[in-house]
């Protein structure tokens, strides 16, 4: 209904789908780009098989789950499987050897929550953060990169919240807002329960795919070329989309009691999970399940002032979707 409405309202949607299409467009990272890539990668597991002969490197994050736009850093998963590794070690060790060949700002940051080696290539400019052992991040990538084949929407929505998000600052998880990784999630819910449904639950079918990481069973259904049609009942265009989000995000989701559940394709009580009530520093003030880890809550960062901060933030957009002359604009501006 409101859907209709909004159409009725804006007489100009195909315009409006045009320049979201544009920005899209806009936003992906040329070939070039790419090659770059896995030119530094390729140096780097050079490196680090000098030194330790099995590992092996995998890219995560937005450089492989097809969510990342132009120009972004690089995440880099060295995984090596040494039963008494301290991670520290490797860290410093690592941070060595790739000092020692011309790389720049490399930097061990032994003590982040997520202990990392930090680096910019100076042949390709691009910067690039090497973490240990994080497969879970490995296989979520894979998952995210896995959805986006299914139906081009997804990635077309996910680039204009991304873009939104860091246009507005709320993509900023040491300030309490979301990540680009929880927001990505949001895109993948929101598109399971449209009406007709635009994306399946890949959990909740026939595992073509099973890994066990860090005691976690991760398995899904990842042969995704045969769900090419899945969407295809759904006619919605990516302006209609773009709205119904972020009015879903302003008026629609039920914060008090709701979980957004990409695992089960649905929604889900915060009461079965227990995260009524802070616990710590979670909050769960917006609750967002990681699809393996399933204990854990993406909206965890959110406090009490990055909350009016956030839904202040999805309001204004769904306003701007419905009243604003220029929402390719409006939406973007600088806060
Ligand atoms: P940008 O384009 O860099 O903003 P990104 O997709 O690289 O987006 P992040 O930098 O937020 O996203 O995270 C990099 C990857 O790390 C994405 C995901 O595979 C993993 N990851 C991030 N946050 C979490 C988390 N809280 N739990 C599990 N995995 C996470
Ligand atoms: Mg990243």
């Amino acid at each position: 209904r409101n859907l209709k409405w909004m159409m009725e309202c804006r007489s100009d949607i195909d315009r409006l789908n045009a320049s979201f299409l544009e920005i899209y467009e806009s936003l992906i990272p040329r070939e070039e780009e790419k090659v770059k890539q896995k030119q530094l990668l390729a140096l780097l597991e050079k490196l680090v098989c000098k030194e330790w002969p099995e590992a092996r490197l995998y890219l995560y994050g937005s450089c492989a789950n097809s969510f990342g736009v132009s120009k972004s850093d690089i995440d880099v998963c060295l995984v090596i499987s040494d039963a008494d590794l301290n991670k520290s070690e490797v860290l410093l060790k690592l941070a060595d050897i790739l000092q020692s060949d011309n790389l720049q700002n490399v930097q061990a940051l032994t003590r982040a929550r997520v202990p990392i080696v930090k680096l910019k290539d100076p042949a390709t400019g691009i910067s690039c953060d090497i973490c240990i052992n994080n497969v879970l991040a490995v296989v979520n990538t894979k998952l995210l990169r896995d959805y986006a084949e299914i139906d081009e929407r997804l990635r077309q929505l996910a680039f204009i919240v991304k873009h939104w998000a860091k246009s507005r600052g709320v993509n900023e998880t040491y300030q309490g807002t979301l990540s680009s990784y929880a927001y990505v999630l949001m895109c993948i819910h929101f598109l399971q329960q449209r009406r007709p449904a635009i994306l399946p639950c890949l959990q909740e079918m026939e595992a073509t795919y099973s890994v066990t990481v860090d005691d976690v069973e991760c398995a899904f259904f990842d042969q995704v070329e045969k769900l090419r049609n899945f969407g295809s009942y759904n006619k919605e265009t990516i302006a209609q989309l773009v709205w119904a989000f972020f009015s879903y995000w302003a008026y629609g989701h039920n914060y008090a009691n709701s979980v957004i559940s990409v695992r089960t394709g649905s929604i889900i009580s915060k009461q079965g999970k227990d995260w009524t009530r802070r616990v710590g520093n979670d909050r769960h003030l917006i609750c967002i399940e990681d699809p393996f880890e399933t204990s854990h809550d993406l909206g965890r960062v959110v406090d009490k002032f990055s909350i009016r901060v956030l839904r202040g933030e999805f309001e204004r957009a769904a306003e701007i979707m419905q009243y604003d002359p220029n929402p390719c604009v409006t939406l973007f501006e600088p806060y």
